[in-house]
């Protein structure tokens, strides 16, 4: 059976904030993702990640895109990679010059699909040699060419971040058979993948390739809207980059978007908006990590 999910279980991982700490004893996030129309979501996994307590977040972004995401982020850096509208696949070799600057990455909150998508994507998780969270478009990339993920360096995690629709996408199945058996389907994907899943919806399920899974019972009504599972990729990003353990990061993640969503809540769900869960972090660490 699952376990809950109990902040007793991880909150001893949270690195104190010493005295003498810089930004650079905290972990260095990247963010890829932010194709045209869609540069909302990378910016809330960016602000997510330094709420949970990053050092340092760049996001990447087509060059085409580099001005507007400059005028909307300011404490977020900007890496303009070649690219109208969306990636250029043939330039993958641009992560070759900074790849060793970052110590996790997230891929996918708004990224897109384009053409040359899965060489580019294959690069990118071979490449990287730290921690990957995936998600959204990364996750329907992946659906089409699974093999990719025998691309990761294997002492590297991989994390995948599903909501149901693009879990059914991955294991090839309906939306409603994944809703009528979650624990099975979260399982599935981590045995065969080797990655952590973490299956997103009301009961969230973080399922690891060992068959061990975790249950979490934080959340609100007030995270169903676009940009919360956005929100959720930064803080799991952030948590890796931060060098916490795979084991400790994914459910201490999942908990406290959960108990921010449900500490937005100040008159009804229904007004929450992306900047009420992120001012709703800090308070959520508070309560379950110190
Ligand atoms: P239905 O409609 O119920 O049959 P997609 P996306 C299903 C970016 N965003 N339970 C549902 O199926 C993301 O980062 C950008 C059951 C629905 O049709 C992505 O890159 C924003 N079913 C991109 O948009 C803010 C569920 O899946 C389908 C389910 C596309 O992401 C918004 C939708 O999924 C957004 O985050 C559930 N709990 N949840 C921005 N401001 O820039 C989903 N489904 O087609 O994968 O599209 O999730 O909207
Ligand atoms: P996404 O669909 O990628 O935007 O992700 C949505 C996020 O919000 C996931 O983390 C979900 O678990 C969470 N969420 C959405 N609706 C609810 C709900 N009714 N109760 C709890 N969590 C929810
Ligand atoms: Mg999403």
């Amino acid at each position: 059976s699952a376990r809950i999910n109990l902040p007793s279980d991880w909150q001893h991982h949270l690195p104190p904030r010493s005295a003498w700490a810089h930004k650079g004893t905290h972990g260095h996030l990247l963010v890829v993702g932010g194709s045209r129309g869609m540069l909302g979501a990378a910016v809330m996994a960016g602000e997510a990640a330094y709420r949970t307590g990053a050092g340092l977040v760049t996001i990447t972004v087509p060059s085409s895109e580099q001005l507007p995401l400059s005028a909307k982020v300011t404490q977020q850096m900007v890496w303009s990679w070649p690219g109208e509208s969306t990636f250029s696949p043939d330039s993958w070799q641009m992560i070759e010059e900074r790849r060793t600057r970052f110590s996790a990455v997230a891929i996918g909150p708004g990224l897109g699909r384009f053409a040359g998508e899965a060489d580019w994507l294959g690069e990118l998780m071979k490449r990287m040699e730290v921690p990957m969270v995936l998600d959204a478009d990364a996750l329907n990339i992946l659906s089409d060419h699974p093999s990719l993920l025998q691309k990761r360096p294997s002492p590297f995690a991989t994390v995948l971040t599903p909501h149901p629709g693009e879990m059914a996408r991955l294991l090839a199945c309906s939306v409603a058979h994944v809703e009528s058996s979650r624990r099975q389907a979260a399982g599935e994907l981590a045995q065969k993948t080797g990655a952590v899943v973490v299956l997103k919806g009301r009961y969230t399920i973080v399922a690891f390739p060992d068959g061990k899974q975790i249950l979490n019972l934080t959340g609100s009504p007030a995270l169903a809207k676009g940009g919360a599972g956005d929100l959720l990729t930064g803080m799991i990003g952030s948590l890796l980059a931060q060098r916490i353990p795979l084991g400790a990061a994914v459910p201490m993640a999942v908990y406290l978007h959960g108990k921010a969503g449900e500490l937005a809540v100040s008159s009804v769900p229904h007004s929450v908006m992306f900047s009420d869960i992120l001012s709703a972090i800090g308070p959520a660490l508070r309560q379950c990590c110190q």
